[in-house]
């Protein structure tokens, strides 16, 4: 496949077939097969354009693009997805939920939450060559974050160009209300506890997210220089799950109680 060119490949996959395909799967709720059994010539590159044709195709329909996400930035979700590289992928206005809100069953296959560390720039933020302490001067606040993570792909099992064009599995977020000044926090010692019913399963600190969350902000940045992009002022970004995700059934409650930027609590729905 040659991707710059846009000619089919032999199996006569193109980004665009592959973005409608897993836009359809979300909208009908139907999960399937890794696209690289289907498409083994699917690279890095071709799936971050299936990625940009899909946002593409979510903004013609009246979505707004509201920030970014890294995952796969810490060992516990790269150890548990089998994929040691980071991504990035889009936050649209549609996948919001406000607070209190529980996890949209409804519209999802097989959703799991995850707490992450998300700023919200001030200003704009343009790699190539941004360092941590760049990225954490452009940045207005910090917050918990609540992920809900849906893979298109049966189990959640993929390989990294599939996930990468499946918009690394967003579902939905959710920010906590405490917002802080990034100065005055140690953010690779903020603390994380992920509950379920009570009972603690997992926990972590923000150290787990690529040594610093600042240095996940930064990766962003410049992985998004690559492709000619940038981190806008008043966007927000996840920065990727701290912890390994927990499934959230109906009538469950997460709790993620995090040491200094306040608690998030979903219903299961
Ligand atoms: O489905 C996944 O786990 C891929 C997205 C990773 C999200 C994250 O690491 O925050
Ligand atoms: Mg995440």
């Amino acid at each position: 496949y040659d991707g710059r060119r846009g000619r089919r490949s032999v199996t006569g996959w193109t980004v665009e077939r592959a973005a409608e395909e897993l836009l359809r799967a979300e909208e009908a709720r139907a999960d399937r097969g890794r696209l690289t059994d289907e498409w083994p010539e699917l690279d890095l590159a071709t799936a971050y354009r299936v990625q940009d044709e899909a946002l593409r195709r979510r903004l013609a329909r009246g979505e707004r693009l509201v920030g970014v996400k890294l995952g796969l930035t810490s060992r516990a979700k790269q150890r548990r997805m089998g994929i040691d590289s980071p991504l990035t992928a889009w936050l649209t206005d549609a996948m919001a939920l406000p607070a209190g809100a529980a996890v949209p069953q409804g519209r999802l296959i097989h959703p799991r939450v995850e707490p992450e560390i998300v700023f919200v720039l001030g200003e704009r933020l343009a790699g190539p060559g941004v360092s941590a302490a760049r990225a954490l001067a452009a940045v207005e606040h910090v917050c918990a974050g609540a992920e809900v993570i849906d893979s298109r792909f049966r189990d959640f099992s993929f390989a990294l160009p599939d996930v990468v064009a499946d918009n690394a599995s967003s579902a939905a977020f959710v920010l906590g209300a405490t917002r802080l000044p990034p100065g005055g926090l140690d953010l690779a010692a903020e603390a994380v506890t992920v509950e379920v019913d009570g009972a603690v399963v997992h926990t972590g600190t923000g150290a787990d997210v690529q040594g610093h969350p600042a240095e996940a902000l930064a990766l962003a940045a410049n992985s998004l220089a690559g492709r000619g992009l940038a981190i806008e002022p008043g966007q927000v970004v996840l920065t990727g799950g701290l912890t390994d995700a927990v499934f959230a059934p109906p009538g469950a409650r997460v709790t993620l109680r995090f040491a200094n930027l306040g608690s998030i609590e979903l219903d299961g729905g």
